[in-house]
């Protein structure tokens, strides 16, 4: 048998769970197992005895589970559960645990940062050279160049420096980037409580919260992502991944890629968005990011149709899509609620009707932010924060309609939460790459739902996702580095890997559980066929379809982290 916990721990008030586990078949009989769990403090005494409840069999993870609910522990401390042979990790329950978590979080982004020297006042012993600050080509020139249609002096420069390195790679992608700015700009704009600790970060003390501090560090690169034209490239790379070696050793050629639409309608919404949140602290960062805002939807305007080119002679990230549907409505939506302009509440309103279930907050699809700006003023519980006066009906129709969409899709994810012996919103076919994300958008989903009618079981939805992030999972692991007393360790980072410090850096999300396990070839020949879904994962560096890390994974945590360090 085997004792799940949140390895992290759990708030004082907030529901708790604890989950008992035998892995056997399906068909196997029920297991004669019978008694009282008892949860003693380290020091050995016992203060709570209970028996767990059977769940069941369980699909996802193949293990036969019983379920202990130990909310009416209230008090601080560390503890163990102890069931038949088998005792958990020590957890913890403590105020600032997810407050705690959050700095770690963000400052994982600090150690994405490309292009500056990260100073060991600030970075410690990971302190590191400056990377990939040499002069960036157009691929389109650099192909010709390989193919001696041009010279090397022929050649564009362009000076693009800065951002986040996206994931265990040092590419840099605008949609990603969207993704993972959208999800923490809007955790600072619905939970500024949660965001007041310094992060010692080099700006640290500017009189900007160092939440904005670190997103400031993304979005000056994304800014010069922008074409003169209006569009936006869609990636920042060289042409292939380098070998696993620091970033400044990386001197490859960095390019810039086609741009797409996606990245088009990514940056606006992004732009847009950054000039609200900007705007009481630096007035000029707002004008010009709403400028750019604005100059590249007229591009967008003018350029109706769906377009991205997948470049096959570059071996980085793809971020491909099938639709730029939600990109455009975000785009559209925050610049609504940034200008007051109906036009572009007309142009959000007019996509919305065109997809079926517009509740996303993954790169491929952003299409619940547009909901965020649709209904900001109702999920910061301020009504000052839009400021446009009486909502006109077209408005108050799109927030009902999308409202509906919401709660709808949260319920739906409830049941899931529900049927899942492990109570994570997800159902056995759902652990692709990257499942992590999907884990903690519903738990960011739940906690918007939340915000507008708080139902306990929305708010207990939040609290059960991360508990499966942080070890109520059937790998055993916490899956974030540093916390926990089993937390993953060998992150597919090439910084981490290749670093030669034996501490990983801390605060890293793993992409976690992946039942796809044969499109990479080490966690093929170590999960064997079968394997239930929850359980495919391995703590190999290697594993780049399990175990990479991407800021897009760390964004969903902290927006989740905050909501329930502020509505604790
Ligand atoms: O996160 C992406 C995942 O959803 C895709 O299935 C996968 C394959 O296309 O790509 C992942 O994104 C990677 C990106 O292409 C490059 N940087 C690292 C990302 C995480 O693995
Ligand atoms: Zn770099």
């Amino acid at each position: 048998m085997k004792i799940y916990v949140n390895q992290m721990g759990y708030l004082p008030n907030s529901s708790k769970l604890a989950v008992f586990a035998l892995s056997q078949d399906a068909e196997a009989p029920a297991p004669a197992i019978s008694g009282k769990a008892s949860l003693c403090t380290t020091n050995g005494t016992c203060i709570l005895e209970k028996e767990p409840v059977t769940f069941g069999y369980d699909e996802a993870s193949g293990d036969y589970v019983f379920q202990m609910d130990f909310s009416e522990i209230t008090v601080c401390g560390t503890y163990v559960i102890k069931w038949q042979d088998a005792v958990s990790y020590p957890f913890t329950v403590g105020n600032d645990l997810y407050s705690d978590l959050n700095i770690l979080l963000t400052r994982a982004l600090y150690y994405q940062r490309c292009g500056s020297e990260l100073l060991e006042a600030h970075a410690g012993k990971y302190a590191r050279p400056a990377c990939h600050t040499a002069p960036t080509v157009l691929w389109t020139e650099y192909k010709k160049f390989l193919d001696g249609e041009l010279s090397e002096t022929e050649l564009q420069k362009f000076d693009i420096r800065g951002g986040w390195h996206d994931a265990g790679d040092y590419g840099r992608y605008t949609t990603a980037a969207a993704c993972a700015l959208g999800h923490v700009l809007y955790a600072y704009r619905f939970f500024p409580e949660a965001f007041t600790r310094e992060l010692n970060l080099p700006e640290t003390g500017n009189g900007t919260p160092d939440i904005l501090n670190e997103c400031r560090y993304e979005l000056d690169w994304m800014l010069q992502m922008q074409a003169d034209d209006g569009s936006v490239y869609h990636k920042h790379t060289t042409q292939h991944h380098a070998g696993f070696v620091m970033p400044h050793e990386d001197t490859n050629q960095m390019l810039l890629l086609p741009t797409s639409s996606m990245a088009v309608g990514d940056f606006v919404g992004t732009m847009a968005l950054a000039s609200r949140i900007y705007r009481p602290f630096d007035a000029d960062f707002a004008d010009r990011t709403l400028t750019a805002a604005k100059k590249s939807y007229a591009w967008l305007e003018a350029h109706p149709e769906f377009l991205f080119e997948h470049v096959r002679e570059c071996g980085t990230g793809g971020y491909g899509d099938r639709s730029d549907l939600d990109e455009r409505m975000w785009a559209a939506m925050e610049l609504y609620r940034t200008t007051g302009e109906s036009r572009y509440l007309t142009d959000a309103r007019a996509i919305f009707d065109k997809q079926e279930n517009p509740v996303q907050y993954g790169w491929a699809d952003i299409s619940g932010f547009a909901a965020w700006a649709l209904l900001e003023d109702e999920l910061t519980m301020d009504t000052s924060v839009t400021g446009h006066g009486d909502l006109s009906s077209v408005e108050t129709d799109f927030r009902t309609a999308y409202k509906e969409l919401l709660y709808k899709d949260a319920d739906r994810q409830l049941e899931a939460l529900a049927a899942c012996g492990y109570n994570v919103a997800m159902r056995a076919n759902e652990y692709g790459w990257g499942s992590n994300l999907t884990v903690l958008n519903r738990g960011m989903l739940f906690g918007t739902v939340y915000r507008l009618t708080p139902k306990p079981e929305y708010y207990t939805a939040v609290v059960r996702q991360m508990d499966y992030l942080l070890g109520v999972n059937a790998t055993d692991y916490s899956y974030v580095t540093g916390v926990g007393a089993h937390a993953f360790c060998n992150p597919h980072n090439r910084v981490p890997a290749s670093d030669g410090i034996d501490e990983t850096i801390p605060g890293f999300v793993s992409g976690g559980a992946n039942g796809s396990r044969w499109v990479d070839p080490l966690a093929k020949e170590l999960i064997p066929e079968g394997t239930p879904p929850m359980k495919c994962f391995v703590d190999r560096w290697e594993c780049y379809s399990l175990n990479e890390i991407t800021i897009y994974w760390n964004s969903p945590a902290i927006f989740c982290a905050a909501f329930l360090d502020n509505m604790k």
